[in-house]
């Protein structure tokens, strides 16, 4: 019967896509703009890459523009990024260009996943695996599970680096520290958190804080900016991308030696 070749179809092609996904060259946590074209750039680097986002729309503050205008504004150093992605633009004034930002968050997921990434949606990360002083994999368990408080116990997924694009709350690095006892590539040796806003120090600090943070740890977006304690930036996105594509830079040469 039809009804039940549907619902095969669905349960048979999403275990295998999960048991395919169950040994990773790289975890992403958080499915915002920056773990977006990070994921883009090591899927087309032939990295077996997932992405975890908790909600059902991955994308993070980037569908809702400033205030829920859905324009976003880019500055030219990342518009090169802009245009890997196809997406389309008006210039503004002296360079920044603007987009709408519909369009521009379903670009980049959809050329992530049409470059081999996987997003696994409803995910929450609630913990990473660590191993002989490494982060060594992400722990998961359903967004609707951990929001109900249910006792239900996650399932491991092992990543040769995990990326914490968790954003404002930089999640991931907070439990990393927290949990284990150590210390962060960062002055305080933990999560300094962000400072208020200024546009052109915010934009240019999340690029520098983008790197690997503890072994096997690489922070991007603005969770780097909470990891180092840098300003926000607000709605000017091209610190994102570019955060992205640097984290995703570094790890292909890492992993490719
Ligand atoms: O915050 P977010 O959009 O990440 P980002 O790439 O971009 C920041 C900008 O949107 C904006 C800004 C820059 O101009 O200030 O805020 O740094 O998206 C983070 C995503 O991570 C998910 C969350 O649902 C969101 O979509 N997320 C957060 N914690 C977890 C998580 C977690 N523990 N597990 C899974 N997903």
């Amino acid at each position: 019967m039809i009804e039940t070749r549907v619902s095969r179809g669905i349960v048979s092609t999403y275990m295998d896509k999960l048991q395919q996904n169950l040994e990773l060259d790289v975890a992403i946590v958080g499915g915002g703009p920056s773990g977006i074209v990070a994921a883009y750039y090591l899927a087309k680097a032939g990295l077996k890459v997932a992405q975890f986002d908790r909600k059902l729309a991955p994308g993070g503050g980037m569908w809702g523009g400033a205030m829920m205008f859905n324009q976003i504004v880019i500055q030219e150093e990342a518009m090169d990024i802009v245009r890997d992605f196809h997406i389309n633009y008006q210039p503004l004034d002296e360079g920044l260009y603007t987009m709408d930002s519909v369009e521009s968050t379903s670009a980049l997921l959809y050329h992530a996943v049409h470059a081999g990434a996987t997003i696994f949606n409803c995910y929450s990360v609630e913990d990473v695996i660590f191993k002989d002083n490494k982060v060594s994999g992400v722990v998961v368990n359903w967004t609707p599970v951990l929001r109900e408080g249910l006792h239900v116990d996650p399932l491991n997924i092992l990543a040769r680096v995990v990326v914490d694009g968790t954003g404002h709350d930089s999640e991931i690095a907070a439990t990393v520290a927290r949990k284990n006892g150590i210390r962060l590539a960062t002055e305080t040796g933990g999560v300094i958190g962000e400072r208020s806003l200024d546009v052109i120090a915010g934009e240019d600090e999340v690029v520098k804080g983008t790197k690997e943070i503890y072994p096997g740890l690489y922070v991007c977006g603005m969770a780097a900016s909470a990891v180092s304690g840098t300003p926000r930036m607000g709605p000017i996105f091209g610190g994102m991308l570019m955060s992205g594509k640097k984290v995703a830079n570094e790890i292909i040469a890492r992993l490719a030696r």
